[in-house]
């Protein structure tokens, strides 16, 4: 599905789970589909971030355009990976809706005769067409999850060819996450949003040419099971390959030390290991799943998966990882950077998870969209729990129309969030699921950010939904997180999901500059939750815009000492409920938000670094909690990280 193509509407209502498997998995080609891809003794892997060439059409139809059949000029020269509209100074290339086109010659080595090869890209915000010299080769719908285009048959090695991405940005009702595009009163296209993070768009992630054999390894899957006190664990795994199901295959799993410890030859099956290792919140460890597929005993292909023994259940009000009651410390996140935006960043990447571990924070939520696949590496390795979030944020009308005093207009309707919305909704849950399946930090799926599920057609919408997540993977618990106002009475989705996430406000934008009364609203609120639900719940937002060097005695809003009150108030009453298994303060930086809301000074002020990552008063608080043996919510056997 072309984003520029509003599909025709149909009314949604009566779609069955059934109908809705049964749709094509909703993208035109499996390109989807694919393995993060390495080196090693048989596989080979190019970088092609770096330097592209960079320009917006001429004409807003790049089927008029065709910008990829000619040489697009050094000009200007952007920066891969990195969102584009932060990294020049023309207003057009920031706020541009629509179209732009990224630029570089490439050559696939000589040596690659043999087997296959691919162009990967990590990410490209929110579509691509691909383009290798004047032929449109492939493309992808979504913009946090990857995608490839088999270029064997296209370019011989060594050949240097134009590559060429055509990048759009815009979101419609019928994208993940929905917009709309309106003509201004100027005549300019401009794109609006319901979500409160700047729509970033680029080629945001790494691009890569890597090769394989002609019989190679296309996919594995990893579940894993274990007692509780790793005397015996077991890894479940299923691989495919491009050849036949009789391909010859040896499996091994191999510890930290390099040494063997269990062995097989089926293509799928299960290992043992005793006593094993268990990946642990805060004390990762990671066996090597090898898989070599043989063809008379010589290796013809290799693949090596981290995997962390761990088993994840929700029993009662508890979250249990290995049997033990865990609680999340932590944060709602934001992959968002001065200069590059949404690009991916080890520098800031790592620095943020070394603030983490600084101050005891245990988990993150992937808010609002899959992260890049380097982040949930990096959680695997050291421990770090994750909640994963399809980028499903802002399938509500009335948080604005709430915020501007307007009646709120209906979501779930023909025209806004309809049956096409689900179907690519349900795509962008398939991207995900296939993409992160192996990652033992990955402990839930969530579905979406503050939907409208108080509205009529909530649960139509939802549900089919989230038996398609169980169905992809049965083994993660799943959740979503409600928002504030869609009370325990009024939210009509909430009993579908594993534990519950609430994402709420006190002392922010209600009861706003008084704590006391803060206090005493959300713990009547959250009590009644616990009345009605026998469930976990994770306080998945809660804070407050703070303006870093604002001091003030006195209860002022925008202080640092009103952040750090607040998150203490709502200490105060977590502490005092069983069901609370986790806190997650909004945000762990300031972030950009697009520009057109008058509650925001160059972005959202809730993180506790700020954008830059130096900590407000708020990140000493955190610190001193959740590194605090006394803690009341940590014990169990769960720790800081
Ligand atoms: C929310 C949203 C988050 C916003 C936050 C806020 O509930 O989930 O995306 O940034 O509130 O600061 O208003």
């Amino acid at each position: 599905m072309r984003l520029s193509n509003i599909p025709l509407l149909r009314p949604w209502a009566a779609l069955s789970l059934a109908t809705l498997i049964g749709l094509s998995s909703g993208a035109d080609t499996d390109q989807w589909k694919t393995l993060k891809p390495q080196a090693n003794a048989i596989r080979e892997l190019l970088s092609l971030d770096g330097t592209w060439n960079f320009a917006l059409p001429q004409s807003r139809e790049i089927e008029e355009d065709q910008g990829w059949t000619s040489v697009i000029p050094p000009k200007l020269q952007i920066p891969v990976p990195a969102s584009y509209n932060d990294i020049f100074t023309d207003p057009a290339i920031r706020n541009n809706v629509g179209w732009a086109y990224y630029q570089r010659h490439a050559i696939v080595p000589q040596t690659w005769s043999e087997g296959r090869y691919y162009v990967r890209f990590d990410s490209v915000t929110h579509e691509a067409k691909v383009y290798v010299n004047d032929e449109e080769v492939g493309g992808h719908v979504g913009g946090y999850t990857p995608f490839e285009v088999d270029l064997t048959d296209l370019v011989s090695p060594g050949e240097q060819f134009r590559l060429t991405v055509a990048v759009n940005n815009i979101l419609t009702w019928q994208t993940i996450p929905p917009g709309e595009v309106v003509t201004n009163e100027a005549g300019k296209l401009r794109q609006d949003y319901n979500h409160d993070f700047y729509n970033y768009a680029g080629i945001a992630r790494s691009v890569s040419l890597y090769s394989v054999p002609d019989v190679h390894v296309s996919d594995v899957t990893v579940t894993t099971e274990n007692d509780d006190e790793g005397n015996e664990g077991t890894v479940n795994y299923s691989v495919e390959t491009s050849g036949s199901n009789d391909t010859q295959a040896r499996v091994t799993l191999i510890d930290e030390d390099g040494n063997e410890v269990a062995e097989a030859s089926e293509l799928e099956g299960s290992l043992n290991v005793s006593p094993v290792n268990l990946w642990q919140p805060g004390a990762a460890y990671l066996y090597t799943l090898r898989v070599e597929l043989l063809s008379d005993d010589t290796v013809v292909d290799t693949y090596d998966l981290p995997v962390g023994v761990r088993s994840v259940r929700v029993e009662g009000n508890q979250f249990l990882i290995n049997g033990k009651p865990f609680y999340f410390t932590g944060f709602g996140k934001h992959e968002d950077s001065p200069v590059r935006g949404k690009g991916y960043d080890p520098a800031y990447m790592i620095h943020d998870f070394e603030l983490m571990k600084w101050m005891g924070a245990n988990s993150f939520r992937t808010s609002h969209y899959p992260y890049a696949e380097e982040v949930m590496e990096y959680a695997d390795r050291h421990g770090i729990v994750v909640i994963d979030e399809v980028a499903a944020v802002g399938l509500n009308l009335g948080i604005s129309a709430g915020l501007r005093g307007d009646e709120p207009p209906k979501t779930f309707t023909e025209d806004k969030v309809n049956n096409e919305t689900q179907k690519t909704h349900a795509q962008a849950l398939r991207e995900l699921i296939h993409r992160d399946k192996n990652h033992a930090s990955v402990v839930s799926w969530c579905v979406t950010n503050e939907p409208a599920s108080a509205e009529d057609g909530a649960r139509e919408y939802f549900q089919p939904l989230v038996e398609l997540t169980r169905e992809l993977d049965p083994t993660r618990p799943v959740t979503f997180t409600n928002v504030m106002g869609a009370t325990v009475d009024k939210c009509l989705i909430s009993d579908l999901f594993d534990f519950l996430s609430l994402n709420r406000y006190y002392g922010w934008y209600v009861q706003t500059g008084d704590l006391e009364s803060a206090e005493v609203a959300m713990e009547e609120e959250l009590l009644q939750w616990v009345d009605e639900y026998d469930k976990p719940i994770i306080m998945s937002e809660y804070g407050a815009d703070t303006l870093a060097g604002l001091h003030a005695v006195d209860e002022v809003l925008w202080s640092e000492e009103y952040q750090t009150n607040l998150l203490r108030m709502s200490h105060k009453v977590f502490d005092s409920i069983d069901s609370i298994v986790g806190e997650h303060v909004w945000n762990f930086a300031d972030f950009q938000t697009p520009h057109t809301g008058v509650n925001r000074v160059d972005g959202n002020k809730k993180g506790v670094f700020t954008r830059e990552r130096r900590p407000k008063a708020a990140a000493h608080e955190l610190k001193r909690r959740w590194l605090d043996e006394g803690f009341p919510k940590l014990g169990n056997g769960t720790s800081g990280a």
